[in-house]
């Protein structure tokens, strides 16, 4: 039973403890810190865990009581406790992104590296969705050649309060398609590009340019479009299609049920990631869960992963500024993550 110490007690970690809680196995929460401190007892009681509430980001990571670190607080946090497991040697889950800015996820690409070791796994839960890794599996296949060009769509029902600005739509939103691009079509970036179209005069949040487009551009020449729209106001969707050589691979339409009434045919659309997503978030924790039980090298997302999907991001950001095409740039891939795609 390996020892997980939590940080950071919003939303995303009580998605994570309530799956720990109902539907894994293998793991349970024994050391929470929030820097708000009621945010902790207040998880600790709502799940009835039998964790003890630590008082620092250090006590917690280097109790005897913690074998694993989970980190799910705000994502300019994240790098303190990521150091700190790393140090620890203790493997470490989390949230996506791994940091908000390239110069910090280097930081820790510099400390596993140093320790001549992976610790981190990030939750970049869309590669453990069944429909993502069948779409992988039939590109890898070759059953529609080389992939040349794709589409995807991130669109969300509406911001959450004033959560969403123009910034944080790239490395909060648009940092899970960075990801799952370079994934799927098994190459990195040179390029990215942000446009924004026709704003939408919907949109109520004054600190958010919406939507956005963002292009990306690949080493071998793939090009893909990514659609951007935090007010799409009909339903969260989330949709990717792959053109290749000789054929398209996409996602399904949602496995719902189609409702043929009142000379219509339609099926319910999701609200949010939480129902879109439910499945990929227990395959990714429980995937961590088993190889620090059994004392494995991790195999889900890597530091080296989540450096690529910021290094575009922070380029999308810059070219937020004039709709530029901005270059990017990677160093060469260090020794420990080429085992890795
Ligand atoms: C959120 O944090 C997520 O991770 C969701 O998967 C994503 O769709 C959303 O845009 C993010 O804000």
């Amino acid at each position: 039973m390996v020892k997980i110490g939590l940080i950071g007690c919003g939303a995303i970690a009580h998605t994570h403890v309530s799956n720990l809680v109902n539907h894994l196995k293998g793991a349970e929460i024994t050391e929470v810190f929030d820097v708000v401190p009621q945010a902790a007892k207040d998880l600790i009681k709502e799940y009835q865990l039998n964790a003890h509430l630590s008082e620092s980001v250090d006590a917690l990571v280097n109790s005897n009581n913690v074998d694993v670190v989970m980190v799910c607080s705000r994502n300019d946090t994240h790098v303190e406790p990521i150091l700190a497991a790393i140090q620890a040697h203790k493997y470490v889950f989390t949230e996506k992104p791994l940091a908000t800015t390239a110069a910090a996820c280097k930081k820790i690409i510099a400390a596993e590296v140093a320790a001549g070791q992976r610790f981190v796994q990030v939750g970049f839960m869309r590669r453990y969705d069944p429909a993502y890794q069948e779409l992988k599996a039939t590109i890898d296949q070759g059953l529609i050649g080389a992939p040349l060009m794709g589409y995807c769509r991130h669109f969300m029902t509406v911001p959450p309060t004033s959560y969403f600005k123009t910034e944080n739509t790239i490395n909060d939103s648009f940092i899970h398609e960075s990801d799952i691009i370079h994934w799927l079509f098994k190459d990195d970036y040179v390029s990215v590009q942000v446009q924004f179209p026709r704003p939408n005069s919907l949109n109520p949040a004054a600190e958010l340019k919406d939507p956005q487009i963002v292009t990306v551009k690949m080493k071998q020449g793939a090009i893909v479009n990514v659609y951007l729209n935090q007010n799409s106001h009909y339903g969260y969707e989330v949709r990717c299609q792959v053109i290749g050589e000789k054929g398209i691979a996409q996602l399904p339409e949602v496995n719902r049920l189609d409702l043929h009434a009142d000379r219509k045919i339609y099926h319910d659309v999701d609200y949010d990631w939480s129902n879109r997503f439910v499945e990929a978030y227990q395959r990714e924790l429980q995937d961590f869960i088993d190889h620090a039980n059994r004392q494995e090298a991790l195999t889900g997302p890597t530091a080296w992963d989540g450096y690529i999907a910021t290094v575009t991001a922070d380029c999308a950001i810059q070219s937020q500024k004039n709709e530029a095409v901005v270059p990017i740039e990677l160093p060469e891939r260090p020794e420990l993550y080429q085992t890795k795609e």
